[in-house]
């Protein structure tokens, strides 16, 4: 039994892969780590076959599947994942694009009790170099999808990632395209992830293989992960839908407190009704604070809370904030674009919902990933 298994697919690589698999075994000596080294080819038309044959004559912990049908980078590394003999799977691009030098790092943070570890592109001390800007658009509207699923996760579509063999128990993977790290986090049950930040270095041997059919099986594969999660309770983008829609209810609550508050206020109290109306929308906030506090974010797990009036100064604030935004869109569609306004109105109750909801998810509750445990 190995300690970890790095997963490398190829499709035409006789450029690197002997080097790339050099490398990996190089760092596994170097951290003393019983390492296999597993490519994943589709039957590649060059010699990399032929190369990693010649290899394993040598390195007994290399190994080679070479898959016949149904070719896709997804399939090939969840192949990959079948035939691992590890408890921890460590994925990496062929063309060193992803720095194996970070794969001891990625090990240990699986081995302190994270599920999912991922190398980051995106946040603070990754990035890109050598892209084009079409490259660039793409990779941000596709990182920018997977988020809406996965908030806390910075580059959801990584290529380099490392996860816990446990997290697949169970999981109906549908791999398809090559973001095969969001199908992973959409359909494996995992808690405590961990990303490291890199620099992606675009290759320099070897051609591209990306086309306008990856983008289409991606809107395909973000589409299938959000059904599956209404019906997944236990994954990771049903605790976020969870939340939305606890805040959502609970927004409708404060239509109602509203409503009601002013017309108690203007009917029973006799108070003018352009008094009552700030009043009213007071007490409105208060209800949405108070059941959002107990209920919505109350027992996240990822809730890291600061006292109560900080919470409920906060709330208050992005609620004004909230009712601007609302108003602004309000004012600008019916006047610039002569929008029908209840239509207007709509528009503008939506935005400022979300601007809500994100804002105060992440400054009123401070919902954060749940980090592994301090030991
Ligand atoms: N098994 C298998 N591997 C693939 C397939 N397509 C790409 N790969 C491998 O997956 C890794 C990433 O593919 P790349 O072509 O480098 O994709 P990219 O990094 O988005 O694009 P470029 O680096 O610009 O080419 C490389 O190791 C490829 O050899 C495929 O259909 N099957
Ligand atoms: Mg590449």
């Amino acid at each position: 039994m190995y300690d970890l298994t790095v997963i490398i697919p190829t499709y035409n690589e006789e450029a690197n892969i002997r080097n790339i698999v050099m490398a990996v075994d190089a760092v596994f000596h170097e951290h003393a780590l019983h390492g296999q080294i597993l490519v994943v080819d589709d039957r590649s038309t060059d010699a990399t076959i032929g190369i990693v044959t010649g290899l394993k004559r040598t390195m007994d912990n290399v190994g080679l599947l070479v898959r016949e049908t149904d070719h896709g980078l997804s399939q090939s590394v969840a192949d990959g994942f079948i035939h691992a003999s590890s408890e921890i799977f460590i994925v990496i691009d062929a063309d060193f694009s992803h720095p194996p030098v970070l794969i001891p790092r990625m090990y240990d943070e699986i081995r302190s009790g994270n599920d999912v570890v991922i190398g980051s592109r995106y946040m603070e001390g990754g990035g890109i170099k050598q892209w084009p800007l079409k490259r660039r658009i793409i990779s941000f509207g596709a990182t920018f999808l997977g988020r809406l699923l996965f908030p806390d996760i910075t580059d959801p579509v990584s290529g380099f990632f490392g996860i816990r063999k446990t997290v697949l128990e169970g999981a109906a993977l549908k791999p398809r395209g090559y973001k095969i790290l969001l199908e992973v986090l959409g359909k494996g049950t995992w808690e405590r992830h961990v990303e490291i930040p890199f620099e992606f270095v675009d290759r320099e041997a070897g051609s591209s293989k990306l086309r306008i059919k990856t983008i289409l099986d991606y809107a395909r594969q973000v589409t299938d992960i959000t059904i599956y999660s209404f019906s997944h309770h236990d994954s990771a983008a049903w605790r976020e839908w969870k939340r939305v829609m606890r805040f959502g209810i609970v927004g409708i609550t404060g239509i109602v407190v509203n409503i009601g508050a002013l017309m108690i206020l203007v009917e029973i109290f006799g108070i003018d009704k352009n008094l009552a109306s700030p009043v009213a929308i007071e007490l409105s906030i208060l209800n949405n604070f108070l059941w959002n506090d107990l209920w919505t974010f109350g027992s996240d797990p990822g809730c890291r809370r600061s006292s109560w009036p900080h919470r409920l100064a906060a709330f208050n604030l992005v609620s004004v904030g909230g009712a601007v935004i609302n108003y602004g869109i309000f004012l600008g569609l019916t006047a610039g674009f002569l929008i029908y306004y209840p239509v207007a109105q709509f528009v503008g109750t939506l935005v400022g919902f979300v601007w809500n909801f994100t804002v105060n998810r992440r400054v009123t509750w401070k919902i954060e990933p749940q980090r592994r445990k301090e030991s």
